[in-house]
């Protein structure tokens, strides 16, 4: 077996900083694999029209990580990059087109809540991806219990954002974007516990003119069959933004009010 191992070739240069940025769709699982891939395509064009807005090209980042239904994005550090891009510009752009996203198609089949996490740290590339101790991290934010819930308890909201507790302390903290990060989690990754913050970010003021769903994705109704032939969701959007707003954000899970009060500490 050494004697196997021993011809792969080494392609891991060792650990590299970069932002670890996440996405993961809320109750992907639910949906029809044709919502599945609608919602995909929808996230990854969103994705990338905030991130081109903020001024991150493919210079700045690594290339987006897939996810099934959700996206890995890995920012190299630059000085025309600072951490505070993402919480200033980045996500609150990426949640104003997510709402309008949201408001402009009927079917609830075709809404989707995103959670996000942002930390940084230590991360390694062998040649089929990244891996390393800090996106472990990441994902475990990600996938927490307390924050999927606090989602949940915000139906007016449509994306919730857990920072670990190094990137508040070391950035959030001094107030560059705003948010509250009232609620506390805490993760067991391995035998340690890692913490974060999760807050409801503002979305960004967007003009109505902005496409946010975009043209290269408008398909016949037939050709995505989720509905039937009826399918609110692919009629012109003038018909099918009847969805009801609250706080700016459309009610997207059928239960309107206001987004939910942060809660207290709890663990995984
Ligand atoms: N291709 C690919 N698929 C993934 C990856 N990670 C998860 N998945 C798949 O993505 C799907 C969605 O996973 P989850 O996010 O756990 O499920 P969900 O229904 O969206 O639930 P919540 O996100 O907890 O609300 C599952 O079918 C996973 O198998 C990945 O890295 N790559
Ligand atoms: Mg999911």
């Amino acid at each position: 077996m050494i004697g196997q191992l021993a011809v792969v070739p080494m392609l891991d240069d060792g650990p590299v900083h970069r932002l670890i940025f996440a996405l993961d769709i809320e109750r992907s699982t639910t949906r029809t694999n044709p919502a599945k891939g609608r919602l995909r395509r929808v996230l990854y064009e969103l994705l990338e029209q905030a991130l081109a807005a903020a001024g991150i090209s493919s210079r700045h980042r690594e290339e987006l990580a897939d996810r099934g239904d959700g996206v890995l994005v890995l920012i190299r550090p630059h000085d025309d990059v600072p951490k505070t891009v993402l919480f200033a510009q980045v996500i609150p752009l990426l949640t104003a087109r997510l709402a309008a996203y949201n408001q402009s198609v009927a079917e609830p089949e075709l809404r989707m809540r995103l959670r996000a996490v942002v930390h940084a740290g230590e991360v390694h590339r062998d040649g089929r991806g990244f891996y390393g101790d800090d996106i472990d991290v990441a994902f475990r934010l990600l996938e927490a219990r307390a924050v999927k819930q606090a989602l949940r308890e915000a139906p007016a909201t449509s994306l919730v954002l857990t920072v670990s507790e190094e990137l508040w302390a070391g950035v959030v903290r001094h107030g560059y974007s705003g948010g509250s990060y009232q609620q506390h989690i805490r993760v067991k990754v391995g035998n340690r516990v890692r913490r974060g913050r999760i807050d409801f970010p503002v979305p960004a003021e967007i003009e109505p003119s902005v496409s946010v769903v975009p043209s290269r994705l408008a398909r016949p109704a037939s050709a995505l069959s989720l509905a039937g032939p009826d399918s609110r969701a692919e009629r012109a959007p003038d018909r099918a933004a009847a969805g009801q707003v609250v706080n700016g954000h459309p009610v997207v899970n059928g239960h309107p009010g206001p987004a939910g009060a942060p809660r207290p500490v709890s663990g995984p």
